[in-house]
């Protein structure tokens, strides 16, 4: 099923976004900006937004802004991870990374405009959610992207660089680069399906697990992974010193403890029953992915 139904989530999400960026002023920065976005990419963030969804009954329009949402967040993450300043990569999806292809200055600029764009985007009044859920997702997805989440971590997975950082330290740093905006997949398709407070903490937890997997999992491509199948260069963590469970405590150990987060994010969602297979299928993906 997997490749199919992500391609048809991915390909609605980009949909979405090529749209919605069809419709604005015509600027310098568009070119970059969907350069970043739209050119390949799994939208694996997507799938589990819509999956997520699906375990309440939820139709994919009524979630198809926030994926966009997300994907604009994660491209600009990348866009500046590449930058020389950050991890210093030259290739992204299997082209030249945004700094390589326009220029540093507009990689930047570009970036910080798919940031924007996410919560212009949620805000819009083509959106048609209630003004409460609304504010509701703006201040998660803020939370999630600045400096308690994608920002705060990116910080601390740079400043770990050639340190001995502890098991504790190393997975708190990477639920934050990557855990968080997964956090917030799963969390808002609560707050769409009106869910209670309790529940929606359920969903942030179990987002913020399955961030964690999909993280480990990268981890492990970039020592068994293939740089033609990824896209990106391999082997680089070892190279720039980079703080990772498999540094901290080798490949077999780290595989363990991923198997065993993989078997407690899958306890969690068979409670949900059928509904939960979709969201179940993208968790086996997540750790079993050769891209
Ligand atoms: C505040 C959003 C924000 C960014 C600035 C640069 C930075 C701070 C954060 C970088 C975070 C980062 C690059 C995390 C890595 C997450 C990760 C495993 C990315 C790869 O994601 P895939 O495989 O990529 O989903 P594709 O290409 O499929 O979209």
């Amino acid at each position: 099923m997997q490749k199919n139904s992500f391609n048809i989530n991915a390909n609605k999400t980009d949909n979405f976004i090529k749209k919605y960026l069809n419709q604005q002023k015509k600027t310098f920065l568009i070119h970059p900006m969907k350069y970043g976005v739209l050119s390949g990419g799994k939208k694996i963030r997507s799938s589990v937004i819509i999956n997520t969804g699906k375990m309440f009954n939820l139709n994919t329009s009524k979630l198809i802004a926030l994926c966009a949402a997300v994907e604009c967040i994660h491209s600009y993450s990348l866009i500046h991870d590449d930058l020389p300043c950050m991890d210093n990569d030259n290739i992204r999806r299997g082209k030249p990374s945004a700094h390589i292809k326009f220029g540093e200055s507009t990689a930047v600029l570009a970036g910080n405009s798919l940031l924007t764009l996410a919560f212009e985007i949620i805000a819009d009044k083509k959106y048609k959610i209630d003004n409460k859920s609304k504010i509701e997702l703006i201040k998660s997805l803020a939370l999630c992207s600045g400096h308690s989440g994608i920002a705060g971590g990116q910080q601390l997975d740079l400043s770990f660089e050639k340190k001995r950082k502890s098991f504790k330290e190393i997975l708190d740093m990477q639920r934050k680069k990557t855990g968080k905006l997964f956090n917030f997949c799963c969390y808002s398709a609560g707050v769409i399906a009106k869910r209670n407070n309790r529940i929606k903490r359920e969903l942030s937890s179990l987002g913020e697990d399955i961030g964690l997997l999909f993280q480990l999992a990268d981890d492990f491509l970039d020592v068994k992974g293939s740089k033609k199948i990824i896209g990106k260069p391999i082997k680089k963590d070892k190279k720039k010193g980079k703080s990772t469970l498999i540094n901290l405590i080798g490949y077999k150990k780290a595989e363990i403890f991923a198997n065993k987060l993989k078997t407690d994010i899958l306890r969690r969602l068979f409670k949900h029953g059928k509904k939960a297979n979709n969201l179940i299928k993208t968790v086996e993906f997540i750790i079993n992915r050769n891209f």
